[in-house]
């Protein structure tokens, strides 16, 4: 049964997540706690983005753990992001792109492991383009006498139990999936609400746009390139804003493929498989899509490493088998 039933749209997040609650007559209301963290932490987010304060705008000069130029907005995402998981008292660690190492909340005792992408796209944001945060739920598979471990954080994305990601653009949207379809709320800063906008969000079988970073199109795979040709001879239209979860999101609703390959250089492409790849990929499926490395289904990817790259083909469901297709001729 899809979330989303008998709800209207207008409907605000709270009652929505509290309502579903109800459909599940042994649920402790742990992850509707952590769902709540997580908007709340996206409100403070959003308030930060959308004024200017030189506290919270450009580069801090340093570098993360992927070797890439951390803003400053990177670094308070990750901190509020952090610090209303902690509170919250739901989460038992956190594995965050802006930290090398496995965040332990001191909620030992919590159930559930987060992994995020704090602020993607964040190069973006000193010249006024859209950016996101992504996030994906884990139940942690270790009693729940220690710390989160290793391996709680380790796991097939086909075990998260929710996902999703908050869109800072023209409005801020949350959009998110428990496993039962996938819905957007938008939220109404006066009001200091989510809405219900989007319910029930199926993706488009097919579309017309396709978002890659066409100046390396010479390095992608052969398979790659030549879907590309085939693009092109279709007269799609391309379509990159250069923030992921804008691209994604714009897909969803339109129909279209995003895809960042490997390269000869970067085998495993750019983006991350905890925090990027599996959470989007979850809500692909969930809304009708697909989501592979080019030829293997990502949500079945065994992670061996919290930082581990991996290449992402993800958007409507026929698009992704014909790059599946041409990938293996
Ligand atoms: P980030 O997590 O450091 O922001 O990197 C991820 C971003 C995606 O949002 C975007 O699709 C991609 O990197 C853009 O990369 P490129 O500039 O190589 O096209
Ligand atoms: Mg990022």
């Amino acid at each position: 049964m899809n979330d989303a039933l008998a709800l209207p749209v207008g409907t605000t997040l709270d009652r929505f997540i509290h309502r579903k609650q109800e459909d599940f007559p042994y649920a402790t209301g742990e992850l509707s706690q952590l769902l709540r963290d997580i908007a709340l932490a996206a409100k403070i987010v959003s308030r930060e983005i959308s004024r200017y304060d030189q506290n919270t705008t450009g580069a801090v000069g340093l570098q993360n753990v992927q070797g890439e130029q951390q803003q400053k907005m990177d670094m308070i995402a990750n901190i509020r992001f952090i610090r209303a998981l902690r509170n919250g008292g739901e989460v038992c660690a956190i594995v965050s792109e802006e930290e090398e190492d496995i965040i332990h909340t001191g909620n030992a005792h919590a159930k559930y492991i987060v992994a995020m992408d704090p602020l993607d796209g964040s190069s973006n944001l000193d010249v006024n383009i859209p950016v996101g945060t992504i996030f994906s739920v884990y139940r942690r598979v270790s009693t729940q006498q220690e710390q989160g471990t290793l391996a709680d954080c380790l796991q097939q994305g086909t075990q998260q139990v929710a996902a999703g990601y908050i869109l800072y653009g023209a409005s801020t949207m949350l959009v998110y999936t428990t496993g039962r379809g996938v819905n957007g709320f938008t939220y109404e800063p006066s009001l200091g609400e989510f809405f219900l906008s989007h319910p029930d969000i199926k993706i488009p079988a097919t579309g017309h746009d396709y978002s890659c970073n066409e100046a390396n199109v010479s390095f992608f795979p052969l398979g790659i390139q030549n879907y590309l040709a085939f693009c092109k001879a279709e007269k799609y239209s391309s379509r990159y804003i250069g923030s992921l979860v804008a691209d994604f999101h714009r897909n969803l609703l339109k129909g279209g493929i995003y895809f960042y390959p490997g390269t000869d250089k970067n085998p495993e492409g750019k983006l991350r498989l905890l925090y990027e790849c599996n959470p989007l990929a979850f809500l692909a499926e969930q809304a009708g899509g697909k989501a592979t490395d080019g030829v293997a289904r990502i949500l079945e990817k065994m992670p061996a490493q919290l930082h581990e790259r991996c290449p992402l083909v993800i958007g409507s469901a026929e698009m992704v088998d014909k790059v599946q297709k041409y990938m293996t001729l």
